[in-house]
């Protein structure tokens, strides 16, 4: 390619290569230069917006050099490349992660100071980008930012929503939703507005013989919409990478504006039909570990996934290869079953538009896809009706039922009139509608299914996957315990503690490997070491205590123990547990004498997270925890001895505050229910402890950390059975403290009880599938402990020491090396000139 430039031009070019600042005075300039041509301002109207506005701008140039280079970087090695396929991206800001990641945030920092700004406050103005509802999305952003800074070529490909998770309010206890509208601004999206492909929808099939005699299917959309690219440059740590994160947006199609509509004076319906396509990538589903099998949710998968492929295929195509080296060159993972059409799209591209055979074709399929699942809970695993594809993707269905009739006729010859396995593993369910089980397809179409922790990857091969195992064998079904990128969740979050272990690793080489964090053990017992460790929590604390003043209006002690639960609200996690041991607490205070009240510990209960709209339960508990707080905070008995606080619109940047002031937080979750969890892990890395029961990645964090350093309670996975079994069966008695909680609720001391019944009645009267009642007693025991070791402060200190240092293990780099090796098969490429930060 190189060699086809002529000579003047290249020279031409090289004369003028745009080299990005070097120093700080040309940060400077480039941002005046923004300010005063991008933004049309001037340094009498530049205010902490534009100073902002004009930094990312700056940034955004720096990283779109690297990115450019990078590219060409992948493209002449011609190495295998990830494509990492997430309807949820939750990225959170992305100025700070820049300047980190490229080294220069210092640089920034004076420069801004000489232009009259606190980079502090500069940072905040930025908009969270939240395309994610939770973990899920958290994750893939985390993979992204560790892909890069391990050099991996790798690409994640999403949808461009025009509106991430909504907003939350809290008005009168009540959580309320306001539309997150994010992109006025976006400076760091490239729209690409030649990079663009034509989707199909609908339509119908027909059936012709090819020139060689050949029956070949042709779908022919009846309605198109176009995807266009918009570039998100991820830049990794130290290092020049710079991968691209692309998101589709949706508009009409070329020529479906309809000018005979437009002319004939109805200019309205042709506006509606503009818009009917840009509603494709409009929202985000506000939905965490729940399927609500919407049509529209349907479109946006497949319109995301078929321009994906398209543009994947586009470029392998380029390096003009047989169609059997596709695998070698492309890795696509399917972050859980959303996209899982890639598979039968794949299918399709190769037989009915390159003319592949079937078995040629389905080989390169299942070569070139890896599955992760996310979730065993029923209610989240994906199915489609079968009206439902029909309707929109004819193709597809009669593809879906070819790959379908082939598995299970290598099932029925290998376990030979087996009908039940051939209806238990069918893809397609035998109910009415017909059904298609989202996940059996990306087992089928996968050569590996992966669980991310590791309870839950034996639960998935024991349990909702466990035909499958007999099927294909073990040695499909492995896992890949999650992690957590250390530069956003230490180094960002809390820079005084990302610089005191620094200064006691022997540098900043820990964000690059993590286990370097074991060195720390050696300082567990030096005095001035830990003094600092204690300031810095307590400064972390200090800055939350402001922001729970600031938005609630409550006064919390610093010096009280931070008991922190924070994340989706949902009845498996159980939020209402807490809040139920939170009345016990304060039962048990109100009992006391002043003089006994006076020896308890002091502690502050907060809570944050959204409910998805339409989940009845989730928002009376977060109705129940605001309540509470009413009542609690404002008790003259209780002082500071106790405060519950609900923190308004729980986000990936409040999540940095919050999470390093921690002192402990709560993971607890009904055994077996969480899939791994991702928080605990950073509230661990920030020196906080948990509390939490034997689920999840809690398991092998206390593997780690030791049992020693972490509050375990509860029963174990393989109890809930027959304890579900027990309530089901009334041999289950209600625990005497639950009891008295209760009661204290439909006394309505918190309110009008009748807010609160459905919440009291799921677990006393309606089976307690979550197992509340059998764990209440062991949580509440377990805060005692957790009182009892908090008391003892320098025993507190060597407990959060020693559990920082015992992290190595959870950062995502660890994560996506073992998907390199053992899923993808992808090399990290040699960058030449590897910079240091
Ligand atoms: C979530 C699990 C979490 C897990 C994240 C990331 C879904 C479907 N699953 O436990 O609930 O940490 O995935 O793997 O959102």
């Amino acid at each position: 390619v190189e060699a086809s430039i002529p000579e003047p031009q290249r020279e031409a070019w090289t004369k003028h290569q745009v080299g990005g600042f070097k120093d700080k005075d040309g940060f400077e300039s480039e941002v005046v230069r923004h300010v005063e041509t991008t933004l049309a301002r001037s340094l009498y109207n530049c205010d902490e917006a534009a100073a902002y506005s004009a930094t990312a701008l700056a940034f955004r140039d720096r990283l779109i050099l690297e990115w450019n280079r990078t590219q060409q970087r992948q493209t002449f090695s011609d190495s295998k490349r990830v494509y990492y396929l997430s309807l949820e991206f939750l990225m959170g800001r992305a100025l700070d992660n820049a300047m980190l990641n490229v080294g220069q945030k210092d640089l920034a920092k004076d420069g801004l100071s000489d232009l009259g700004f606190r980079i502090e406050d500069v940072i905040q103005q930025e908009h969270d980008a939240a395309l994610g509802n939770g973990g899920l999305g958290r994750l893939a952003a985390c993979f992204l930012d560790s892909l890069a800074s391990l050099n991996y070529p790798a690409w994640g490909y999403g949808l461009r929503y025009r509106y991430g998770i909504f907003k939350q309010e809290i008005i009168d206890g009540y959580q309320v939703e306001v539309p997150d509208y994010w992109l006025d601004f976006n400076p760091w999206e490239f729209p690409r507005h030649d990079v663009t492909v034509d989707i199909q929808f609908y339509g119908k099939v027909s059936r012709e013989t090819n020139e060689k005699g050949k029956a070949i299917s042709q779908w022919e959309g009846g309605e198109t919409v176009k995807a266009v690219a918009y570039d998100v440059p991820i830049p990794g740590y130290a290092t020049p990478t710079t991968n691209n994160l692309r998101l589709w947006s949706s508009k009409a199609a070329s020529g479906e504006f309809d000018f005979q509509k437009f002319n004939s004076g109805d200019y309205e319906s042709s506006v509606a039909d503009q818009q009917r396509a840009e509603t494709i990538s409009a929202v985000l589903y506000p939905n965490d570990n729940l399927d609500r099998g919407k049509e529209l949710r349907l479109k946006q998968q497949y319109f995301w996934v078929a321009a994906s492929l398209y543009d994947i295929v586009r470029r392998f195509k380029k390096t003009r290869r047989a169609w059997k080296e596709f695998p070698d060159q492309v890795a696509i993972q399917l972050n859980d079953t959303h996209p899982t059409l890639a598979i039968v799209e794949l299918q399709r591209i190769l037989i009915d538009l390159e003319g592949l055979e079937w078995d040629e074709a389905w080989n390169i399929v299942v070569n070139t896809f890896g599955y992760t699942n996310h979730t065993v809970l029923p209610e989240a695993l994906e199915k489609w009706s079968v009206p439902l594809i029909e309707n929109l993707l004819p193709r597809h269905l009669q593809i879906i039922y070819d790959i379908n009739l082939y598995f299970l006729q290598t099932v029925e010859r290998q376990f030979p009139g087996d009908s039940d396995l051939l209806r238990d593993v069918s893809i397609v369910e035998e109910s009415e509608p017909k059904m298609i089980r989202m996940a059996y397809l990306a087992i089928v179409g996968s050569h590996k299914v992966n669980g991310v922790a590791e309870l839950h990857s034996e639960l998935i091969r024991t349990t909702i996957f466990k035909d499958f195992v007999r099927i294909f064998g073990p040695d499909k079904f492995t896992n890949v315990t999650n992690g957590i990128t250390p530069r956003r969740w230490l180094h960002q979050a809390n820079p005084r503690l990302s610089e005191l272990i620094a200064s006691k690793t022997g540098g900043h080489g820990f964000l690059k490997d993590l286990t370097d964090l074991n060195k720390l053990e050696l300082y567990v017992d030096d005095k001035e070491f830990r003094k600092e460790w204690a300031e810095i929590k307590y400064a972390n604390k200090v800055r939350l205590a402001k922001h729970i003043k600031a938005t609630t209006g409550v006064t919390v002690n610093p010096a009280a123990l931070f008991d922190v639960q924070v994340k989706r609200i949902h009845e498996y996690k159980r939020q209402q547990m807490n809040i139920f041991g939170a009345i016990h607490r304060y039962l048990e205070l109100k009992a006391m004498s002043p003089e006994q009240r006076q020896k308890q510990m002091r502690r502050v209960s907060i809570f944050g997270g959204k409910a998805a709209p339409g989940y009845w339960m989730a928002k009376q508990i977060i109705h129940l925890i605001n309540s509470v707080g009413a009542v609690v905070n404002n008790d003259t008995d209780i002082g500071d001895l106790l405060k519950v606080v609900f923190l308004e619109d729980y986000n990936v940047s409040k999540a940095e505050m919050i999470i390093p002031a921690s002192d402990i937080s709560e993971h607890i979750s009904t055994a077996g229910t969480e899939a791994s969890g991702t928080s605990n892990m950073k509230f661990v890395l920030n020196g906080g402890l948990i509390i939490g029961t034997c689920d999840g990645a809690n398991i092998e964090i206390t593997r780690e950390v030791s049992q020693d350093n972490i509050f375990l309670f509860g029963h174990l996975s393989e109890q809930v059975d027959d304890l579900r079994y027990a309530h089901q069966s009334g041999e289950h008695v209600v625990d005497p403290k639950l009891v008295r909680v209760f009661e204290e609720i439909e006394k309505g001391t918190f309110g009008n009880p009748k807010d609160f019944s459905d919440l009291i009645a799921a677990v006393r009267d309606h089976g307690d599938y979550y197992l509340v009642s059998d764990d209440f007693s062991s949580y509440v025991d377990s805060h005692t402990a957790v009182d009892e070791a908090y008391r003892d402060q320098e025993g507190w200190i060597t407990k959060c020491i020693t559990s920082v240092s015992r992290m190595g293990f959870f950062s995502s780099d660890r994560c996506i090396n073992e998907y390199a090796e053992g899923i993808w098969n992808v090399e990290p490429l040699n960058t030449t000139q590897d910079k240091t930060v």
